[in-house]
């Protein structure tokens, strides 16, 4: 159930726990902050920090964006959040889930189909091989230039008589795509002493932010992580509750003011609620927007700008979530964000929705931007820690050359 409850700073946070099916609802005591902060009394609970002086125009008044509880008022006009998507279901025992099988059971693309069908007929090796593997590896979102300099490599070695048969070209051209990916195969280390660390997630529009988010929760969690999210997308309502419904799966806590608030505030509310309670991670939702809403990308480097008001290093990492269906313009998304605000990592998403998946060549090539975490699915297992050689195992299995 959710619990609404104001902290001493008048901070309006929802705290949501595991519903127990047969428990009773414990309405009561959750309305408890000293239940709902879970600090061993022993331990001295970290002071908030005294108000930073932030300029009026950066960090609104909280009174005047605090989130009300939706039973507050019936009779209140403002429209109630329009209905959310119900979240998917968490996933029964499915061969697709564990390990590195997963990733080749759920990534299914054209490259795959175009490579197996050039090796199923046992080619000699010319530059009209050469040349159809370019085709499939620009078909597949590899990307022009990543595609060219690829199969010139390969052309290379091909005319020093380093390949015996095509198996040995198919296994060059593995370990080429691979060698792209490995400088961006830099998992995400969570800091332990900045507390909280600070995730600040930004994207265009649907790329699937609020779900890797869900997500990421969900994982933190069961690292044992204290987690607290950051309802930053105030555009639409729905949006804060999507969030809140996350949260509630996953027993997190989330701060929200509510729609049409300021992101920045929100954040800003968020990061001293979590520096009061010791909390590990604070990961902050952003409204989607285009690379070309000139208004809306300045508001990301404010959010930046005020978080740091209270940390100097925050945010600790600036998560960028890229549609794995996007295709080349991925490319331009991540260039104007990244001039915006410096991203430190990104998470790949819908690997599962694409036929494609050369994206993250392209991107790898282009920026060297680590890769965090691909989205394979929409399940709230379906975030891997992104794995170079599981991707290109399921792209391209060995097996292709025969
Ligand atoms: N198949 C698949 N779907 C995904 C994945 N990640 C997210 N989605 C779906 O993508 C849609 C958009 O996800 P959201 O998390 O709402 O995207 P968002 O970036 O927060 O969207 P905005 O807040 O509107 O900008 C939802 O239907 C998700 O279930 C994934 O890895 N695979
Ligand atoms: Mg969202």
């Amino acid at each position: 159930m959710a619990a609404i409850f104001h902290d001493s700073n008048g901070l309006m946070l929802s705290w949501f726990r595991r519903k127990k099916t047969d428990a009773p609802i414990p309405v009561p005591e959750a309305v408890q902050p000293e239940v709902l902060v879970p600090a061993p009394t022993d331990q001295v609970l970290e002071v908030p920090a005294p108000a930073p002086e932030v300029s009026a125009t950066e960090v609104p008044a909280l009174e005047a964006s605090v989130l009300e509880p939706q039973a507050a008022d019936p009779a209140d006009s403002t429209p109630a959040p329009t209905s959310v998507e119900p979240l998917p279901e968490p996933s029964r025992p499915d061969p697709a889930s564990p390990g590195k099988p997963g990733w080749r059971q759920r990534i299914t693309s054209i490259l795959t189909r175009d490579i197996a069908e050039l090796f199923g007929r046992n080619p000699i090796l010319d530059d009209a091989l050469l040349d159809d593997i370019e085709t499939a590896l620009i078909t597949a979102d590899v990307g022009v230039t990543a595609s060219t300099q690829l199969v010139e490599s390969l052309r290379k070695r091909m005319k020093a008589r380093e390949f015996a048969d095509a198996k040995a070209l198919l296994a060059a051209l593995r370990s080429e795509l691979l060698a792209l990916l490995r400088p961006v195969t830099v998992p995400l280390q969570i800091d332990a002493s900045k507390k909280p660390f600070v995730l600040l997630t930004i994207g265009v529009n649907g790329v699937g932010k609020t779900t890797t988010i869900g997500k990421l929760a969900r994982r933190y969690k069961d690292e044992g992580r204290s987690l607290m999210l950051a309802a930053g997308d105030t555009f639409r309502a729905a949006a804060v509750a999507q969030l809140q419904a996350w949260g509630e799966r996953n027993g997190v806590a989330v701060v929200a003011q509510g729609q049409n608030a300021d992101a920045a505030s929100v954040a800003f509310d968020a990061l001293q609620a979590a520096r009061a309670r010791g909390t590990d991670v604070l990961i902050a939702d952003t409204a989607g927007r285009l690379h070309t809403q000139g208004g809306l990308m300045d508001e990301l480097a404010k959010v930046a700008r005020v978080l740091r008001k209270l940390d100097g290093e925050a945010p600790h990492e600036v998560l960028m979530v890229i549609d794995g269906t996007t295709g080349q313009n991925a490319i331009n998304q991540v260039r104007k964000f990244n001039e915006k605000i410096p991203v430190t990592g990104l998470v790949v998403t819908k690997l599962d929705g694409t036929a494609k998946g050369g994206v993250v060549f392209a991107l790898a090539r282009e920026f060297g931007i680590p890769i965090r975490y691909a989205g394979i699915g929409e399940r709230p297992e379906d975030l891997r820690v992104f794995d170079a050689e599981a991707f290109v195992d399921a792209l391209l299995p060995e097996s292709l050359g025969g």
